[in-house]
């Protein structure tokens, strides 16, 4: 069915490590990774698995990794476990000194540390870096439009230091691949914080333009993005920022959303879009204070993909998980072209009792 203006049907991959569920960044931790295959739940309860071709599971190797992050932090990472960590005090020292730091405190045992010494934590890197690294490949391949990794998207990480519950930089990596291959991209970011690592990265770049919606004010973290920032030297103007207050909604954003997203796509003309689709900018997130529904969150992606570029559809924050699985099985639904098929009740599965307090519904239509 034509599901687009241009009537076009779009070819749709989507990469999934069941892994994901084991990972765990410690008790009263934000992030909360069974989000991830919360959402896999949903979409497969949905059937949309079959509107899309499944990307084989691949984890990147710590050598693709290098392509943005240096040799010694890469190496700390694959050294780095909560018993090495304990046991050996250089290691504790260098892992400190790059931003990751211990799960626990010793009292209560409740996490304190936005990026704690996970168990698996290299597993982790490279299942969500080869996740986003294989999405990007299918692009470049020419055989699908559009390619979704839902454990990817975050956007903090550093070349050297890890940074707001992200280790590796997988949008980076994932851009740096698309670049190959494509002259031009846009990269797009919803999240309610500052894409401030991807930003960055390509700060200098005139082949790559960066855009965050955030929201920013006094404390919030991580504080950067005001809208003088717009990128150095040849990149100057490829780096935008749309900072937000607290409380903006669907009509609030999309009133800036479209016509900034619509002038960067004329203006700049990528070859091919990533879309960062954090899901802490909707309502009720437990970290953040945009208000979005999962209806206008949605939205972006209805419009990006209208543009009928090759388009990365990547994770990022989200801290009420239901919110974030349903918003973010939606999205799926969207980027096959089935948002007006599925519906509101959500299917028995087994993580069906998530959705209790949201009456066992999406929720997605507005
Ligand atoms: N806001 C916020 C917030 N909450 C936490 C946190 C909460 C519980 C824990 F167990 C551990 C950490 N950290 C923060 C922020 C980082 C937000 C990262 C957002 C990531 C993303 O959605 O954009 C993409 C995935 N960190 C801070 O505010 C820094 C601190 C300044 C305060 C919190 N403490 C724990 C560290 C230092
Ligand atoms: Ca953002
Ligand atoms: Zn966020």
């Amino acid at each position: 069915s034509p599901s687009c203006p241009d009537g076009r049907k779009r070819r749709v991959c989507y990469y999934y490590d069941p892994g994901i569920s084991n990972v765990d960044y410690g008790k009263g931790h934000s992030m909360v990774p069974r989000r991830v295959a919360m959402t896999h739940g949903l979409v497969a309860s949905y059937g949309l698995l079959n509107d899309m071709t499944r990307l084989r599971t691949r984890p990147a190797s710590p050598e693709e990794l290098l392509a943005f992050h240096d040799q010694k932090y890469v190496d700390l990472l694959g050294r780095l476990t909560p018993a090495a960590y304990i046991s050996d005090g250089d290691l504790r020292r260098t892992a400190e000194e790059h931003g990751i730091g211990p799960v626990r405190r010793w009292d209560d045992g409740a996490c304190t540390n936005d990026n704690p010494v996970i168990d698996g934590l290299m597993g982790y890197c490279l299942s969500y870096a080869g996740g986003s690294l294989a999405a990007a490949r299918a692009l470049c391949g020419g055989d699908h439009d559009v390619a979704i990794n839902w454990s990817g998207g975050m956007h903090h990480a550093c070349r050297g230091h890890a940074n707001g519950f992200c280790y590796v930089n997988d949008i980076v990596l994932a851009i740096k691949q698309l670049l190959g291959r494509f002259r031009r991209v846009l990269y797009v970011d919803i999240d309610a914080h500052h894409g401030d690592g991807v930003e960055k990265a390509f700060a200098d770049s005139n082949q790559v333009m960066t855009l965050s919606f955030h929201q920013y004010q006094t404390d919030f973290f991580p504080g950067t993005g005001s809208i003088d920032d717009v990128g150095d030297g040849a990149g100057r103007y490829h780096a935008l920022n749309v900072p937000l207050k607290k409380g903006m909604d669907d009509q609030g954003y999309h009133e800036l959303f479209k016509p900034i997203v619509g002038k960067a796509m004329q203006v700049f003309q990528p070859d091919a879009v990533v879309l960062q689709c954090g899901a802490d900018s909707l309502s009720g997130d437990r970290l953040a204070g945009l208000e979005l529904s999962v209806g206008g969150h949605a939205e972006c992606v209805r419009y990006l993909r209208g543009f009928n570029a090759p388009l990365l559809l990547l994770g990022g924050g989200g801290y009420t998980i239901n919110h974030v699985a349903s918003c973010w099985c939606y999205e799926t639904a969207v980027a096959v072209g089935k948002e007006d098929e599925i519906a509101d009740e959500i299917p028995h599965h087994p993580y069906d009792h998530y959705y209790r307090s949201q009456g066992y519904k999406l929720q997605c239509r507005t």
